[in-house]
């Protein structure tokens, strides 16, 4: 088979649409979420397939609606199925009440239920059936996420022989808090199944590095630079690091369009005193929300004069909205903007603009484009796409990026960003303080560097980058549709 029949073939957790009730029928919506932004246009301009389940309990015929879907979006859509008890031990089980929380650092959201664990595998193995009746020796295998760790030694159960790349959109814990994973050494020899590896940052592949060093037995590691090999069980996986980014130039040419400017402006004329600092977050305890809240209270306590001058809009993309603890959060987020506002709103002014539902893209470009200052605060964060999308899209080039130093970001964007410790609520207090008063030139130098970077590192040199390393190819080798 020559290269130009060669598909790339992307499975996820997800579908990049969600299946919606609509009266006796279903519609499908566009997913939210960052690893739809970054893949979607990835796939968009190649063609090719996404396997993934299509976001509700039960088979339903849907097949006319991902053909649609599919037309419109330029790649093959192919559901996974998952039934309600699927949904509960894999889904919001294993992946979302154990790997997402343990993998974040924040141990003591986890529930460490025995029953997940024989789900999860199933779950990967019916993945990897769909893959193998979807996929051509010649494709390019790419499983993504942490739902999907089990699938490579799933599809080598079914006799795959073609290679099979995986990344990691999250983080990779430290040794100590990997070690309490009771099935620590299962998800090691299952990502080992791979043959192409990727993390987000160095930091995680390192942690990476040293559980297998730990927990594998015949492991070893050679090379150096930005991917090295391990060999283990008479095999060898290349494992790396890919700081994954966006689309800029769809962001920055979006945003300069009349539509976004509009919005902009409207925003700007609802909010007419002084500057406004900006939070975008899926709803997630992992986005630090109710610290960076207590950073701005703190704010607003000491800087008594600026009230009036400085409004915090904070977005909350509804996610995950099935899992308790999501809906505890949101409860917790509304409490605190209700006590603040209560507290410090006066004629006229209210400090937090509180949002809680999905943004259209231009919407969303006109907070990016307008508010003077973003802040982006996460405990832990695989890499933070919004962090870039506000850089693309801020053509004015005078906005101030506060970035959390736990952001995967935080390294390719720290000459540029004020980075704060997001646990520190006098640091982030002191950093919306310093991005308030700092003058044209500088926020000018920070914000041209930021966007240097992220223009130069986009989604394209991600993907280039990543089959590169794995079958020595570029996005351009695939046909287009
Ligand atoms: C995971 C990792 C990693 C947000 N609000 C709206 C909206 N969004 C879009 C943004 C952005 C995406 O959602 C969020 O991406 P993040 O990267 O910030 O975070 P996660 O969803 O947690 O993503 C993360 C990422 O995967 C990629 O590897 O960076 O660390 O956790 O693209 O634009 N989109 C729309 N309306 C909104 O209101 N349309």
């Amino acid at each position: 088979m020559s290269n130009n029949s060669r598909k790339l073939i992307i499975a996820s957790n997800r579908l990049p649409f969600v299946l919606e009730r609509d009266g006796d029928s279903w519609k499908l919506i566009p997913g939210s979420g960052g690893l739809v932004t970054a893949m979607a246009p990835v796939l968009r301009d190649r063609g090719g397939t996404w396997i993934g389940w299509p976001g509700i309990a039960g088979k339903v015929d849907i097949s006319d609606h991902l053909a649609s879907a599919s037309t419109s979006a330029g790649f093959d859509m192919k559901p996974v199925y998952l039934e309600e008890e699927d949904v509960k031990q894999y889904y919001i089980g294993l992946s979302n009440e154990v790997l997402w929380p343990l993998f974040h650092d924040l141990q003591s959201y986890c529930n460490f239920n025995p029953s997940y664990w024989q789900a999860y595998i199933d779950i990967n193995a019916r993945f990897a059936r769909v893959i193998s009746e979807n996929a051509g020796p010649e494709d390019f295998i790419w499983v993504h996420d942490y739902h999907l760790l089990a699938t490579a030694s799933e599809l080598k159960k079914l006799g795959m022989q073609t290679s099979i790349a995986f990344f990691l959109h999250i983080p990779f814990p430290p040794l100590d808090i990997f070690a309490k994973l009771p099935w620590r050494t299962e998800i090691l020899h299952s990502m080992l199944a791979y043959d192409i590896v990727g993390f987000q940052t160095l930091r995680d592949r390192r942690n990476f590095l040293q559980c297998l060093r730990t927990f594998v037995d015949d492991i070893s590691i050679e090379g150096k630079g930005q991917v090295l090999t391990a060999r283990s069980g008479g095999r060898s996986i290349r494992i790396g690091y890919f700081p994954i980014s966006i689309d800029y130039d769809e962001f920055s040419h979006m945003a300069e369009s009349r539509e976004v400017a509009d919005a902009a402006w409207y925003i700007h004329e609802d909010i007419p005193k002084g500057k406004i600092v900006l939070g975008v977050d899926r709803l997630d305890y992992t986005k630090g929300i109710p610290y960076r809240f207590r950073a701005f209270e703190k704010f607003l306590e000491e800087h008594p004069d600026l009230h009036r001058k400085i409004t915090l809009v904070q977005v909350v993309v509804p996610s995950r909205r099935n899992i308790p603890v999501y809906e505890d959060l949101k409860i917790e987020i509304e409490r605190m903007v209700g006590e603040i506002n209560g507290r410090f709103t006066r004629s006229g002014w209210v400090p937090i603009h509180y949002i809680f539902r999905s943004l259209s893209r231009p919407e969303l470009l006109g907070y990016y484009r307008t508010a003077e200052i973003a802040l982006i605060t996460p405990l832990k964060d695989g890499m933070n796409l919004v962090a870039k999308e506000y850089c693309a899209s801020n053509i004015e080039q005078s906005g101030v990026l506060i970035l959390s130093e736990f952001a995967g970001a935080a390294p390719q964007m720290k000459k540029g960003a004020i980075l704060v410790n997001p646990y520190s609520i006098e640091e982030v207090s002191k950093a919306i303080f310093d991005a308030w008063r700092m003058d044209l030139r500088e926020r000018r130098m920070r914000m041209k560097k930021l966007q240097g970077s992220v223009a130069k590192n986009d989604i394209y040199w991600w993907v280039n980058s990543f089959l590169n390393v794995s079958i020595d190819r570029k996005l351009d080798d695939f046909p287009p549709v």
